[in-house]
Order: structure tokens, then sequence, then C-alpha cells
């Protein structure tokens, strides 16, 4: 099974296609880390790389993290039992009182392509869950708001955690339409991401192994 042909169905979306892939490559004996990082990891940069340019848009980038996850329910058991190293532990979830989802969905596939174990903790995420996800082991906290009504408790979970005694244990990032780069600094927030693919970018330069 040649990867690149992995690879390349990814970026097109070919979701069917790079589960046969993967599934062949696995017959032929090729390691479940080498698909995992030659042909769906690195499908996925270049997909945050095109998306960067301008070259494609939001719903080519979530089919193709639809294709990737894809591949990637194949392989995973194969991982959990070689007990692979992740890139790190994400907890990821939409702050209280918003319900929109598909911004942060979307930056969860990308980090999930990206090699990192995330835990999605849905929507209405109130910040005694991010902080439990913060006991359990998550290295990064990462917030999504879409409404300028709600960013406000990006600021609240930031505080939880510092109550908690975790900050400098954790760190956070965070992202929505309404968040800004002045905003994350404003509430003590490690990073901010306009987009899903500089969000791996940043997660990859705060907790990436
Ligand atoms: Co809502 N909504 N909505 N809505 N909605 C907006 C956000 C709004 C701007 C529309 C408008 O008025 N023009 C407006 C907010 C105004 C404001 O606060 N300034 C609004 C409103 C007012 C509301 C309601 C209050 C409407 C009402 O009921 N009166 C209500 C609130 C419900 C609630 O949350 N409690 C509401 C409801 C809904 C729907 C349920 C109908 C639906 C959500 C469905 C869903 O998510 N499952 C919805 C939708 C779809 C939208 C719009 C149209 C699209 C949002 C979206 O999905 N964008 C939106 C208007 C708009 O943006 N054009 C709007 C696509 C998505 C890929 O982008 O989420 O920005 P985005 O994510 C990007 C980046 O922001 C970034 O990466 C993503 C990918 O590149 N990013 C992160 C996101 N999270 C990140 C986290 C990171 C890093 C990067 O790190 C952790």
């Amino acid at each position: 099974m040649d990867l690149n042909e992995i690879y390349r169905n990814v970026i097109d979306g070919e979701a069917d296609e790079v589960q046969k892939g993967v599934q062949s490559a696995l017959d032929e004996g090729i390691e479940a880390e080498v698909i995992l990082n030659k042909a769906l990891i690195a499908a996925m940069d270049e997909v945050g790389q095109r998306f960067e340019n301008g070259d494609l848009f939001v719903p080519e980038m979530l089919i193709a993290a639809r294709a990737m996850q894809a591949g990637l329910s194949i392989i995973k058991p194969r991982l959990e039992k070689q007990d692979i190293k992740t890139s790190g532990k994400i907890a990821i979830g939409t702050v209280k009182g918003d319900l929109h989802d598909i911004g942060k969905n979307l930056v969860a596939m990308m980090l999930e392509g990206a090699g990192f174990d995330v835990v999605d903790l849905g929507v209405d995420v109130g910040p005694e869950v991010f902080v439990k996800a913060a006991n359990n082991g998550a290295q990064l906290i990462g917030m999504s708001a879409l409404l300028t009504t709600t960013m406000e408790n990006m600021k609240s979970t930031i505080d939880a955690l510092a109550e908690a005694g975790l900050r400098e244990k954790v760190k956070v990032i965070i992202g929505g339409a309404p968040v800004t780069q002045e905003y994350a600094d404003k509430i003590g927030s490690d990073g901010f991401a306009p987009d899903a693919s500089s969000a791996t970018r940043v997660a990859r330069q705060l907790i990436g192994n």
C-alpha cells in the first residue's frame, strides 16, 4: 500500500478510501505509528497549510478531518495497545452558556489529526468541568466561544483553574470568532488561535512533544 495514496485521499476527503488504504497498509505489516505520522498527520498538516494560504476553506477542511478520523478509528486500537506516546493530552470544550460547536469540533479534529489525545467535553461546559479535566491529566485546556456574552466564561475558567491550584500545571488556549489575541492576553490565556490549523501550531508550541 502506497502511503501517499492514503495521504492524498485524506486531503481529498475520501473517507472510505482512507479506511480501505489504512486497512491494506496494516495487513501488509506497515506499523500503525508509521501510517499515523506519514499519511494521516502529514496530510492534515498539508490541509492546515492550504487553509492558511486560502487555497481551501472550512467545508473542505471538515471533510478532510472526517476522512482522517475514519482512518484513525482503524489504527487507534493498535496505537493504544502499543502505548505510543501522543503529542499531549488536550481537553476542549465550548464554554458555559454557549452551544456553538462547529468550530470547536473542527479544532478538536485537527488536534487529533496532529497526534494529540483529545478529550471533547462538548458544549455549555462550566469551569468545574474544565478543572476536573485538568485534574484528570489534561495538559492543555482548550476553550471555544462564539458569543460576546459567553467569552467572559473563559476568564471564569482560568480563575477556577487558579483557585484549584492548577494554573501552573496546565496551559490554556482559547479561540472563537469574537476572541482576539488582545483578549487572550487580558485574561491570562497562554495561547490564542484564530483558526483550527493555527490552533494545532499553538498547541504544539505550548505542550507538543
Ligand atoms: Co449563532 N451566533 N446563535 N448559532 N451563529 C453567531 C455566532 C452570530 C455571530 C450570528 C450573528 O448574529 N451574526 C451571533 C453572535 C453575536 C455575538 O455574540 N456578537 C449568534 C447568535 C446571536 C446566536 C443566538 C444567541 C441566536 C438566538 O438564539 N437569538 C444563539 C445562541 C445559542 C447559544 O449558544 N446559547 C445562536 C444559535 C446558533 C445555532 C444553534 C442556530 C447555530 C450553532 C450550531 C452549532 O454550532 N452546532 C448557530 C450558528 C451556526 C451561527 C453562525 C451562523 C456560524 C458559526 C459557525 O459555526 N461558524 C454564526 C455567524 C457566523 O459566524 N457567520 C453565529 C463556522 C466555524 C467553523 O467557525 O466557530 O468561528 P468558528 O470557528 C473557527 C475559529 O473561530 C476558530 O477555529 C474555527 C475553525 O477555523 N476557533 C478556535 C473556534 N474555536 C476555537 C478554539 C480554539 C482555537 C480556535 O482553541 C481552543
